[in-house]
């Protein structure tokens, strides 16, 4: 997980630019309320201009690698949250700096649509990743690297990602969902790292969202479900990822206080059967009782679409209804008008 090292924020008007350091390695150098100019005495000579570029031009989110004038590094991370006045977090370098070498800089979180069944509006994302230059066969193997700043990479950009589409849409209920494994659970920063970025970011509580296979929870059940506890006071919410494949007993849904479910694909796909059908139908009863959305994955026909929202389902997402698109091309997706969801 990439250390959160503080928090910044930056007022146009007045070229002011907080920085409120946690104690560490970092505290003296940085700590303070400093202009531009001041600033750049502390930093080499190009970082000062991508700075300067990150807070003068037109994109909603800063991000930022900043070279120290003593050699050390730091990342600046945040959102403008109104004209003129941008915030937020100070980051270990490395996890998110796009011009290092670490192999996470070529890693790019692409969002998948998820539609509400009843509105027919896209609510929310999920936050899949996706390195630059991989080709089909790379990714049927999933991702080649375990480096552990996978899940701080993803959920940087996604927190990233859904402030900006909050702001330009004016939609605070929008959400997004990033996975996260059973060895990011173990991460004692990870909660550390949601409560920077919910605070950050300025996130409505519950609207960064984190995907949990049962069996990524099992690694260790206890230190998960006190994790989720914290994760859930740092203002994220749960949902469960793939239910209904593998192992995903009755226990994982009386033990984890999740906001929503996610029925597996396999399942999704065999809705025509009756007995699959009878099976999701009390699923979906089962979760609404229990305070929970379902979610269909993997919806590959609109002509499936009818019978989910027959069957109890809040969202759909899958091929059939959106591709996983960039930062960018969400934008326009959410700011074109709404298509009228088929069936
Ligand atoms: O395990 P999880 O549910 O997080 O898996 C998400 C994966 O499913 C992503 O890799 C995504 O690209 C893929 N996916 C998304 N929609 C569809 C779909 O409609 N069909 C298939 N086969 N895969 C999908
Ligand atoms: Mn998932």
């Amino acid at each position: 997980m990439s250390a959160v090292l503080g928090d910044w924020s930056w007022v146009a008007g007045e070229q002011a630019l907080s920085l409120e350091m946690r104690p560490g390695r970092f505290t003296e150098a940085l700590s303070g309320h400093w202009t531009l100019t001041d600033f750049g005495h502390i930093l080499d000579g190009l970082s000062l201009r991508r700075l300067v570029d990150a807070l003068s031009g037109d994109e909603p989110s800063v991000t930022c690698g900043l070279q120290l004038a003593d050699g050390r590094a730091v990342h600046l991370a945040g959102t403008f949250t109104r004209p003129g006045e941008a915030r937020g977090l100070v980051l270990e370098a490395g996890t998110a700096d796009a011009e290092s070498r670490d192999p996470q800089s070529q890693l790019r979180a692409a969002y998948q649509p998820i539609y509400n069944l009843v509105t027919g509006r896209i609510d929310g994302f999920e936050a899949l990743a996706r390195w630059d230059g991989e080709d089909r066969r790379d990714r049927a193997q999933g991702p080649r690297t375990d480096d552990r700043a996978l899940a701080s990479n993803m959920l940087l950009q996604a927190s990233e990602a859904l402030a900006r589409w909050q702001a330009e849409t004016g939609r605070p209920d929008l959400f997004v969902q990033v996975n996260l494994t059973g060895r990011d659970l173990d991460d004692a920063t990870l909660a550390d790292l949601v409560a920077a970025l919910v605070g950050g970011f300025s996130l409505p509580p519950g609207s960064l969202r984190l995907e949990l296979t049962e069996q990524a929870a099992l690694r260790n059940a206890r230190q998960a479900q006190d994790m989720a506890v914290r994760l859930q006071a740092a203002g994220a919410a749960l949902v469960l990822d793939d239910f209904g494949s593998g192992h995903s007993s009755f226990l994982w849904l009386a033990d984890f206080p999740a906001c929503g479910l996610k029925v597996d694909a396999s399942l999704i796909a065999r809705l025509q059967t009756p007995r699959v059908r009878i099976i999701l139908e009390s699923v979906t009863q089962l979760a609404h009782r229990l305070d929970m959305t379902v979610t269909a994955e993997g919806v590959e026909t609109t002509a499936l679409l009818p019978e989910l929202r027959q069957s109890g389902f809040d969202f759909a997402q899958g091929f059939a209804l959106g591709r996983p698109l960039s930062r960018d091309q969400t934008s326009q997706l959410l700011q074109a008008p709404a298509p009228a969801l088929p069936g």
